[in-house]
């Protein structure tokens, strides 16, 4: 393997909200990576992940010497070493925007994030939602109606083409079809529904899904 190969080191694909970003954001750019998969929800998840990442969480990047363990940082990276690609829009402006939008998710939603926790293969829908999820639900639904119409143009992703702001917001999508979250109850006009749909059915979505329920099949658990 050459010294700048890329190693995206991942947790359950069912589950792990924060691998699926840089997994999906690497797979949307066609930049080529090799998967180490850990278990980490089993007993001994805690050496497994600390034997890739400094941090004990999951995901990291490594290439050759180096162990990039967040996934801001990993987009960044990517960002940096991949100039050519447009992982962040390329208007300044624009760009700054699309660094919040992304940063209020890797910063923020704890709610939505605590009580419905990513669950891909899973159907939990619930009849109501707490307070706090609604915040949160309220707050996402207006990012992405500014996003795509302020900045979507004739693309279907929140700055047009797809980029690092909708791998970070990819998970969510995920988690309100588990749940079954109404978005018209928090002041979707549609935008978000569409929006929804657009991730969801990206390709490399479908392929995580699969993988994931592979995964669950070697470790018992039917889905
Ligand atoms: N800030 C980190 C969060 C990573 C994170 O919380 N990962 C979870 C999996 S989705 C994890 O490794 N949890 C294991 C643990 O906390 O022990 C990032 O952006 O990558």
């Amino acid at each position: 393997m050459p010294d700048n190969a890329y190693r995206l080191v991942l947790g359950d694909k069912n589950f792990s909200s924060w691998s699926l970003r840089p997994w999906l954001l690497m797979r949307m750019f066609d930049i080529p990576f090799e998967e180490i998969n850990v278990d980490i929800y089993n007993p001994g998840a805690r050496k497994r992940v600390l034997e890739h990442s400094p941090s004990g969480k999951v995901p990291a990047l490594k290439t050759g010497d180096l162990t990039i363990w967040d996934t801001l940082a990993i987009t960044e990276y990517l960002a940096e070493t991949h100039p050519d690609y447009a992982i962040w829009p390329e208007d300044r402006k624009t760009r700054a925007t699309a660094r919040a939008v992304t940063a209020e998710m890797h910063s923020g939603f704890e709610n939505l994030r605590g009580e419905m926790p990513m669950n891909i293969l899973g159907s939990k829908p619930v009849d109501e939602v707490s307070v706090g999820v609604g915040r949160d639900t309220t707050r996402i639904i207006e990012i992405w109606r500014m996003c795509r119409t302020t900045y979507g143009g004739d693309g279907p992703f929140l700055f047009g083409t797809f980029s690092a702001a909708d791998a970070m917001y990819a998970p969510v999508t995920t988690r309100f079809r588990t749940y079954g979250v109404r978005l018209t109850d928090f002041g979707d006009d549609g935008t978000a529904e569409t929006y929804c749909r657009a991730i969801l059915s990206l390709e490399p979505i479908a392929e995580w899904s699969e993988s994931g329920r592979k995964q669950m099949k070697e470790r018992g658990i039917a889905y």
